[in-house]
């Protein structure tokens, strides 16, 4: 049986990878903050249905020696680098600590490996926001980089330390350049997920507006659950490589609203206010991934479009905000 450690395993991703990495038969590890196991119901609430069937470490990527001491105890065949402070925003008010985790925690992860176990193989979780001003459209893995954000700067500097520990040392290392990918447990910080969440307030009459920032921005949006599938092939593979994973097609914030508030008959035209507190010092203007080397490669493709993604948020959000909401959709998404 093959054992994963995945760090950032109560996230999104994480989650989705464990069930993943579970269904194959992998025993799966998962690092978390003592806060963590401190706060079970909230903090490990994507994982409440796996619970009992996973492994918990505590550990901090702030702390080379935690997270030594979890790889000096067990032997890993994968090793997923998830963890990160991943919201942009977050990173124009705090970009010191965005730095200190996202680069010194994935370089902790990979001189760790490399001392007690370096046969392991590492995955990096790279982002698109690494493209930032981007050189070409579509953005592959040779278009350059001109990050936006320091949380950008940081994923890069994660994607060449990666990049480093696989030329300098010969261990396995991969970086995935995902793209953005949603699905109902994504946090509400992020916009797709305060539109719908934001949509299924309104529609059953908890909130009767939603505030957001730049709706020209345009993103590649996927489903989470099947990016954490490209993850687990990239390790897979006979040599160490890195990957676009995306879905080809790109669509503005306003497209999102758009469609999400049609999907309950609404029109989001009425509802949507201009906030000016979220629109952020650089933006990111057009993201749009070409994802052929892991469809060629990998044989990776991504299952859920757009539309499909988004009706799955917004029923998933009208259940959690009223039971009694069930069947609210105008007409199932694609
Ligand atoms: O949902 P977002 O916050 O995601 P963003 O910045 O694209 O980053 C996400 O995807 C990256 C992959 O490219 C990941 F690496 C990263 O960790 C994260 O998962 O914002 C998307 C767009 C931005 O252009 C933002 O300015 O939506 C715009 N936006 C407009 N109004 C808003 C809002 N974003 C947020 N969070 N909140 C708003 O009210």
């Amino acid at each position: 049986m093959k054992k994963a450690l995945i760090t950032g395993i109560t996230g999104q991703d994480g989650s989705y990878l464990t069930e993943h990495l579970l269904d194959l038969g992998y025993e799966v590890h998962g690092l978390v903050r003592r806060v963590a196991l401190e706060q079970p119901e909230h903090r490990l609430s994507r994982l409440r249905s796996v619970l009992s069937r996973i492994h918990i470490h505590a550990a901090n990527l702030d702390s080379y020696a935690s997270i030594f001491h979890v790889l000096s105890k067990h032997e890993f065949d994968e090793c997923y680098h998830l963890a990160a402070q991943s919201f942009v925003a977050e990173s124009f008010v705090d970009g010191f600590s965005t730095m200190q985790t996202n680069i010194n925690g994935t370089h902790y992860v990979l001189a760790a490996l490399r001392e007690v176990q370096p046969k392991c193989r590492f995955y990096f979780a790279g982002s698109s926001e690494m493209f930032g001003k981007a050189q070409a459209v579509p953005q592959k893995e040779d278009t350059p980089f001109h990050p936006r954000s320091p949380y950008g700067i940081s994923k890069v500097a994660g994607f060449q330390l990666t990049i480093n520990y696989r030329e300098a040392y010969g261990m396995f290392c991969c970086n995935g350049i995902l793209f953005n990918h949603e699905s109902p447990r994504r946090g509400y910080e992020f916009v797709t997920r305060k539109i719908t969440h934001g949509v299924a307030r309104i529609k059953t009459g908890l909130a009767s507006e939603l505030a957001l920032g730049n709706l020209e921005a345009k993103r590649d949006w996927g489903h989470a659950r099947d990016y954490v599938q490209a993850m687990h092939l990239m390790l897979q593979q006979p040599t160490p490589d890195d990957y676009v994973i995306a879905t080809g097609e790109t669509h503005s914030v306003r497209e999102f609203c758009e469609f999400a508030f049609a999907q309950v008959g609404l029109d989001y035209r009425d509802f949507v206010k201009r906030d000016e507190v979220v629109y952020r010092p650089a933006e990111v203007d057009l993201l749009i991934g070409d994802a052929s080397k892991a469809h060629r490669m990998l044989g990776w493709k991504p299952g859920v479009g757009f539309k499909g993604l988004i009706s799955e948020m917004i029923q998933s959000d009208l259940e959690m905000v009223s039971p009694a909401a069930r069947g609210e959709l105008v007409s199932p998404g694609t």
